[in-house]
């Protein structure tokens, strides 16, 4: 069977490529989708790639993830730093889960220190733009195999 992995986005990131270039680049949301759509064909992979800038649709996601995919890429968004309801979603799933950000957190400010999501993840990436999602679904490679 072929493996299907969600990639879920959170608040704000449907504006990637508008604003904020020196810290998120100029990829819009559409050019990541389409990245990873080549690299999950290369490996015989199907995504279902999405974007919500509300707490609880990402949630219903995730729940909905827990019966119908192989695995989640996510990046949260400042839902990242927030959302104890996004980590135990996330803890509830019995898949592998990789935590993506653009940006190194670690960089910036202290806030943004601080994942809720990280506990729950396989791995972290960040600091590599938009490559990062890609390199979450090499990450997978082993995992899925
Ligand atoms: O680096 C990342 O991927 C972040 O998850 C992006 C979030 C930020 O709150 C996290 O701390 C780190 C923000 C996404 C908002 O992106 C924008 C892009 C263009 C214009 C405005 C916002």
């Amino acid at each position: 069977m072929t493996a299907l992995i969600l990639v879920l986005n959170g608040p704000n990131l449907n504006l990637l490529g508008t604003r904020e270039p020196e810290i998120y680049g100029k990829t819009t949301l559409d050019d990541i989708h389409l990245l990873m759509n080549k690299s999950a064909a290369a490996h015989g992979w199907r995504l279902d790639f999405r974007q919500s800038n509300h707490e609880g649709e990402l949630v219903d996601w995730i729940q909905w993830g827990r019966e119908n995919t192989d695995a989640i890429i996510i990046n949260a968004g400042a839902y990242t730093h927030t959302s104890v309801a996004i980590l135990d979603a996330l803890r509830a799933v019995d898949k592998p889960i990789i935590e993506v950000h653009l940006s190194n957190l670690f960089q910036r400010e202290t806030f943004r220190h601080h994942s809720y999501i990280t506990p729950a993840a396989l791995g972290l990436i960040c600091g590599f733009g938009a490559r990062g999602y890609v390199l979450a679904l090499e990450a997978l490679t082993d995992v899925l195999s």
